[in-house]
């Protein structure tokens, strides 16, 4: 097989990249190793940037967002019990959608299928060659068959745990950065009406818990835990005690219960690898980079980077110039590490350290103070959460 494009991953990255190659005349094929079905199932993010609605509106893949997404103009900050808001469309002109990655996920498979786009599901084996050479190409295992793909690029969009990021040539020279948190987030999904019209992280001595939302009938709930705890050491009794005990304030708020239908927990971690482009290979979103999830950038982030990307290739095939491409990893970088200190200052102001001394969780109570009490400190906040950077 020959494409243009081949791209390693159908999550966010790869298929917002897929599509907007597709509206830029550019041809691509996807391999992915999970099943349709599981792509569009698997539960994870849930908050788009300004920007990354103005992408999918701009490129015709909005329309269920604006419809079945939640506008959010602010966000609150809970600590102390009492509950303070961060009005963001007050403070920086922009706002929030929340809507479900997966829900994202089935939006751009429609759109590539209905255009005709090949999204290879349930791969197995793939292993990239010739990335330092003008023909790269991917192999890989497809219904039993030993498949090849021939292409003028390979973008790894395959997330963490995928081979893109360690077929990068010059292992040795690569640059990793990583900050491995000593907790977890405990999440869960409950049959329920939103019990807050926004989302409220809020800091506890007990730790950390975060109210967001799915959907009108579905809320999303988290709560720190240590990383290596197991789902089922929790009884649905206690997780709804953890959640009173950390949510609980002066004005009478209360959590709505409902029944529990999906948990899980999820570890962790701050990372960039740099460089994130050798030869004709391109690392995107989870795969270069991981931000922990309190900053709710990890979506927007794999966004971003493809953008650039798809920029990059349309000048390469549009205008015959790689400058945009040479300069992807110093020009994605910039708001990478932005989004890296945005994600660890909301996570190290909010989470419980086992290790922090009295002093240090005076200062971290302090520093809410003075975000929620000066008009220029949450000014900041803001700008860093809707994404204006
Ligand atoms: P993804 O979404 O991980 O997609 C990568 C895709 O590549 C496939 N793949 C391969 N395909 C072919 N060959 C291989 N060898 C392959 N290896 C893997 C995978 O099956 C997958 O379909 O990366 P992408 O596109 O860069 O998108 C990034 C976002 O998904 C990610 O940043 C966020 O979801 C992070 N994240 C969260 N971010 C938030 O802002 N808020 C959250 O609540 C939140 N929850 C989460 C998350 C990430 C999680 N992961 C990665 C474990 C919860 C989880 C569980
Ligand atoms: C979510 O709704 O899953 C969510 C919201 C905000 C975050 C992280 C996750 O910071």
């Amino acid at each position: 097989m020959r494409t243009q494009v081949a791209i390693i991953g159908a999550g966010p990255a790869g298929l917002l990249l897929s599509h907007l190659l597709h509206l830029d005349g550019i041809e691509s094929v996807i391999v992915e190793t999970r099943s349709r079905a599981d792509i569009e199932a698997t539960i994870r993010a849930g908050v788009l940037e300004q920007g990354t609605m103005d992408i999918l509106n701009e490129s015709g893949v909005g329309q269920r967002m604006r419809g079945q997404g939640a506008l959010h103009h602010g966000f609150e900050l809970a600590f102390g019990g009492k509950r303070h808001r961060i009005d963001l469309t007050g403070l920086t002109g922009k706002a929030i959608t929340v809507y479900p990655q997966h829900e994202v996920i089935k939006d751009l498979v429609a759109a590539r299928l209905a255009a005709d786009g090949q999204i290879l599901f349930e791969v197995s084996d793939v292993a990239l060659h010739g990335v330092d050479t003008q023909t790269p190409s991917a192999t890989f295992m497809h219904n039993g068959e030993a498949r090849s793909i021939e292409a003028d690029f390979v973008i790894g969009c395959d997330g963490y745990h995928g081979v893109s990021r360690p077929a990068m040539p010059a292992q040795e020279q690569r640059k990793n950065f990583q900050r491995i948190y000593p907790f977890g987030w405990f999440g869960i999904l409950v049959e329920s009406a939103p019990s807050s019209e926004e989302l409220i992280y809020a800091r506890h001595e007990r730790g950390f818990a975060l109210v967001s939302t799915r959907s009108p009938t579905v809320q999303r709930l988290y709560f720190q835990c240590d990383p290596a705890d197991h789902v089922d050491n929790w009884s649905d009794d206690q997780i709804w005690a953890e959640l009173h005990a950390r949510l609980e304030n002066h004005d009478g708020w209360k959590l709505a219960e409902g029944k529990i239908f999906q948990k899980n927990i999820i570890g962790m971690r701050s990372f960039v690898s740099t460089p994130m482009q050798s030869g004709r290979l391109f690392l995107a979103g989870d795969s270069a980079h991981i931000v922990p999830p309190t900053g709710a950038k990890g979506m927007n982030l794999a966004v971003s980077d493809v953008k650039l990307l798809a920029h990059g290739l349309e000048q390469f095939y549009k205008k015959g110039s790689g400058e945009r491409l040479a300069s992807y990893t110093d020009d994605a970088l910039k708001r990478i590490w932005r989004a890296e200190y945005f994600s660890w200052t909301m996570t190290r102001l909010l989470h419980t350290f086992a290790e922090a001394t009295p002093f240090e969780r005076e200062m971290q109570r302090a520093e809410l103070e003075n975000i929620v009490t000066s008009r220029a400190m949450a000014t900041a906040l803001a700008e860093n959460y809707v994404g204006a950077f």
